[in-house]
């Protein structure tokens, strides 16, 4: 049996990671592939606890590195029990975020050395690496106006401007050190156009999949 592919899918906030991911989804599903539709941090019982955790608001200042590991570790129990899982069995997995959130987020946003990320993922995923991740770049403040629209921000939503643009600046550093690896999205155009980017993007993956 062939190993499935694995995707994911990134940006900063109000990206229109949630919509384009379904759209995917139903993309990937017409053309009679099975999906494994699943997010970070989060995807298991244990993984949505630990979510729960780094999303909620605190008094108590979150250490950076506490904060890392606890992403980590949420990813240990999503890989052992849903992704490798999932992908042995040859369906495809499709996650919202993963560990290129944590080089963004931690590692651009909040300064963490990108040497301890690169450790942390060593150890926790072996060699398992995304086939394609979608990047959905969008002007910061555009993508903050969208997401504010959506009623209470969480404790990463209420981060500063300067934040997301260093979260963006990282994510478009990775997509142009490692072309093959990324799809750069312009996820700032109306949706039907973003999604037209989408299937081409899809129809040339699954033609080299010979599906
Ligand atoms: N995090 C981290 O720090 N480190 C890590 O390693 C990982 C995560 C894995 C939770 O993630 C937080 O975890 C995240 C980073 C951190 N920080 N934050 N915030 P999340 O992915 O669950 O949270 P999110 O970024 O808020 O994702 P979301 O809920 O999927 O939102 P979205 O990308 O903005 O998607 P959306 O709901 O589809 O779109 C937002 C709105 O825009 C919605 O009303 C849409 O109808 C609209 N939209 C979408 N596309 C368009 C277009 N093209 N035009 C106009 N309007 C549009």
């Amino acid at each position: 049996m062939l190993r499935g592919k694995f995707l994911t899918i990134e940006g900063t906030e109000g990206v229109g990671k949630s919509t384009n991911l379904a759209f995917v989804r139903d993309w990937l599903q017409a053309k009679g592939i099975e999906v494994v539709v699943t997010r970070e941090p989060g995807g298991t019982p244990l993984a949505e606890e630990i979510r729960s955790l780094l999303l909620a608001k605190r008094d108590e200042s979150v250490d950076e590195t506490a904060e890392l590991l606890l992403i980590f570790a949420a990813r240990a129990q999503h890989i052992a029990q849903v992704i490798q899982p999932a992908l042995a069995r040859g369906a495809w997995v499709l996650s919202d975020r993963f560990t290129d959130a944590t080089y963004a987020y931690q590692g651009g946003g909040r300064g963490l050395s990108t040497n301890i990320i690169t450790q942390l993922e060593q150890l926790v995923q072996g060699d398992l690496r995304p086939d394609l991740t979608f990047i959905l770049d969008i002007d910061v403040e555009l993508g903050l106006n969208r997401a504010r629209q959506r009623g209470e921000l969480d404790r990463f939503e209420s981060e500063t401007m300067a934040f997301f643009e260093r979260v963006r600046c990282a994510y478009r550093a990775r997509a142009e050190q490692t072309p093959s690896r990324y799809a750069l999205v312009n996820a700032g155009q109306e949706l039907a156009a973003v999604q037209a980017d989408l299937r081409l993007i899809l129809a040339t993956l699954v033609s080299g999949d010979g599906v």
